[in-house]
């Protein structure tokens, strides 16, 4: 290990994405979703019409790709969203000497990333799993990757919401500043679809499952001829109710509360938009002007993918005029909001156009409220 670095010492190498094999089109959410509705309010129509219980409304194809922008979502399992009578993944446990959901998720990532910076898993010597839910509270899934690939050194888990894939970049970062490693990976493996309330239709269309994998490494030992110099990294965090999960280990200890709505993803969406734009745009022409890029020479804006509106306004905000889909890619019509792992696939799938001296910001925002920007510069 190398002492300790200097700010655009530091690179990002790979990326990797694991997508998986089934995806859901709205029409096919919306035809199961309105199935559940008609057989709940049958199951319940002398309550209904006695005024003891409220009907259940419909949901629309329509509403959804105008409120959203989504038309379809990647999901670990399929036939268990669209059963109407479960409208849940089907995900079976596993035994304990298995590997568990999300280290297969990762190690797919992983690999594609790896292979992009020219490495492999032994080269690795930090890694973080950072993403809104761990499958179990431990060992952590890091360390559990960290086997997988053969990675040395040390690993950890860490959790920020949907911003979890930019605060790992600075985690992985700072390592390498701090002289603590070399070269880290950050996963994210985001199976939203098992924290989703698929029977709430204010809701039930906006997550999807995916996995993206970032190499952070320093430059000195930087193999890839592909690199993006990090200019800057910044965080900020705002504490709000309006987004929320309440499912946690305490649970247990008070029964009247287990298997309630709280327990899964909830959130007050049209504050959450109004609240997060106005500081997301603000620190991304904040953190740009701090690390002098002028805007006019921002090349791309790899925006976390929660909404099509939310992210057509935050980058008007900071260019001053409409951005063009090249400057600010959407994926989210086809992947939804995959929580962490949206900036990231963004990222990956639209980078190679870029030529050396372009200059982009990865950008997440989203629970706690929280809101993560990493700019950098393909050399
Ligand atoms: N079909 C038809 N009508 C509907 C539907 C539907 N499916 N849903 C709602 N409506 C109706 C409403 O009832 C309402 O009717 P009325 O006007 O009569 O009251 C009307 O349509 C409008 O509803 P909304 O005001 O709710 O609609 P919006 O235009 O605000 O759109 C959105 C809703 C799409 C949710 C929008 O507000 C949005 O995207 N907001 C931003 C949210 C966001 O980015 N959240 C971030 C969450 S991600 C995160 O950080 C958490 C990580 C956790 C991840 C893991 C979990 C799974």
């Amino acid at each position: 290990m190398n002492s300790s670095s200097r700010a655009g010492d530091i690179v990002i190498t790979g990326t990797g994405l694991f997508t998986p094999a089934e995806s859901i089109s709205n029409a096919e959410l919306v035809a199961s979703f309105n199935e559940y509705v008609s057989r709940y309010n049958a199951a319940r129509a002398d309550d209904i019409a006695a005024g003891r219980c409220e009907a259940l409304a419909p949901s629309s194809e329509e509403f959804i790709e105008k409120a959203s922008g989504i038309k379809s979502r990647y999901v670990i399992n399929k036939s268990g969203v669209l059963d109407p009578e479960r409208l849940c993944p089907v995900i079976p446990e596993r035994a304990e000497e298995e590997p568990s959901v999300q280290c297969d998720m990762a190690v797919a990532a992983a690999s594609e990333a790896l292979a992009k910076a020219g490495l492999s898993g032994a080269d690795i010597d930090a890694v973080i799993v950072a993403c809104s839910n761990m499958q179990r509270p431990y060992p952590a899934m890091a360390v559990e990757v960290q086997a997988a690939i053969g990675a040395r050194g040390f690993a950890y888990d860490m959790n920020v919401a949907c911003s979890s894939a930019t605060f790992g970049i600075q985690a992985a970062y700072n390592a390498i500043v701090a002289g603590s490693a070399d070269r880290v990976l950050v996963v994210n493996p985001e199976i939203c679809s098992a924290h989703l309330a698929w029977q709430d239709r204010d809701c039930h269309f906006i997550f999807g499952d995916a996995c993206t994998a970032v190499i952070v490494e320093r430059a000195s030992v930087a193999k890839s001829a592909e690199q993006w110099e990090v200019l800057g990294t910044r965080l900020q965090t705002v504490y709000s109710n309006n987004i929320r999960n309440n499912f946690g280990f305490l649970n247990r200890c008070d029964e009247s509360g287990i298997g309630q709505r709280d327990k899964l993803f909830h959130q007050n969406g049209r504050r959450v938009f109004m609240d997060v734009c106005p500081m997301v745009a603000e620190q991304i022409t904040d953190h740009l002007g701090k690390l002098a890029v002028p805007v006019d020479s921002l090349k791309r804006m790899w925006l976390h993918q929660a909404n099509l509106k939310m992210n057509e306004l935050i980058s008007r905000k900071v260019l001053g005029r409409d951005a063009t889909v090249e400057e600010a890619p959407i994926i989210l019509d086809r992947y939804a909001n995959t929580s962490s792992a949206g900036s990231v696939i963004a990222f990956h799938l639209y980078k190679d156009d870029l030529k050396p001296g372009d200059t982009g910001v990865i950008c997440s925002f989203g629970a706690g409220y929280s809101i993560g920007s990493v700019v950098v510069r393909r050399r």
